[in-house]
């Protein structure tokens, strides 16, 4: 992948566990290394398809000066996290937080630390059969959008599908939404946790009727084994509400434990019907 640096941007600025360093501030230097496909750019010479690194300096600086954070932890985060929310085209970011004049009585050429953040690419299974089944589906998408560090990409189309396992209850609405996202697994899984409760969302029959349910099936390409979130779900290739809509989005996109492609688990899930 391409990059772009921006190298020991100097600003002065009001962070640090010290009160005086809050009081009288002190030079930090800010170092940015943006992951970028910059092909479209050097082929049209067309500033539109790049990082206008100016602009993004001031930025830096602005958002850098609005606070007083304790750690040079939380300023490199918020910085990252400006950069990857307020440009489209940068995938990942490594961002560096020196303090030169770091008080701490010791001849140091700088403490420093470094984070490196990019968005994700998950999948997540809705479905709703209770209420306003869309307008569940409607809420959700709006509030995990609101969340902050989310958004959703692209929406399925909604299925009317009968309930799968507990079935003396109503047809459901399935869709699948692509989302892009800052969070890691468990923190996502905390949001659509969160979003479930808000929609008024209670547990009581396990499969049972719900307003809103809202599962990762796919985060990238990776496999955990946690509890909370077990991914890829390990149902979703049992579950045509699942995998249709998902195929309509991402047909020739790997399951990255049986190996196999979307719509070849469709395939396959077909020809266990008619067995
Ligand atoms: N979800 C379940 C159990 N059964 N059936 C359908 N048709 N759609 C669902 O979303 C669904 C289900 C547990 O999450
Ligand atoms: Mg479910
Ligand atoms: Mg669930």
């Amino acid at each position: 992948m391409d990059k772009m640096y921006i190298r020991d941007l100097e600003i002065y600025g009001f962070h640090g566990v010290y009160e005086e360093e809050k009081k009288m501030g002190q030079r930090f230097l800010i170092s940015a290394e943006l992951f970028i496909d910059l092909s479209a750019a050097g082929k049209n010479d067309d500033l539109t398809k790049t990082v206008h690194y100016g602009q993004l300096c001031c930025e830096l600086e602005d958002e850098f000066k609005k606070e007083k954070y304790g750690l040079i932890e939380k300023a490199a985060e918020e910085l990252a996290k400006y950069i990857l929310l307020n440009y489209d085209l940068v995938q990942r970011v490594k961002l560096m937080v020196k303090k030169p004049w770091a008080p701490i009585g010791k001849p140091i050429k700088y403490a420093a630390v470094e984070v490196d953040r990019s968005w994700h690419k998950a999948y997540i299974g809705v479905g709703s059969n209770l209420g306003n089944k869309e307008e569940n589906i409607k809420g959700a998408i709006e509030r995990i959008n609101l969340s902050g560090l989310t958004k959703v990409i692209k929406v399925a189309d909604m299925y009317e599908t009968k309930p799968v396992g507990y079935i003396e209850q109503d047809d459901f609405l399935n869709t699948v939404l692509e989302i892009k996202t800052l969070l890691d697994p468990r923190e996502l899984i905390n949001i659509l946790l969160g979003v479930e409760k808000d929609l008024k969302r209670e547990r009581i029959i396990k499969w049972g009727p719900r307003t809103i349910d809202l599962d990762i099936l796919l985060y990238d390409d990776i496999v955990t084994n946690f509890e909370e979130a077990i991914i890829p779900h390990p149902r979703m290739h049992e579950r045509m509400f699942v995998l249709k809509p998902l195929s309509d989005l991402a047909p020739y996109l790997m399951h990255p434990v049986l190996n196999k492609r979307i719509y070849q688990l469709v395939e396959d899930m077909k020809n266990e019907i008619h067995r």
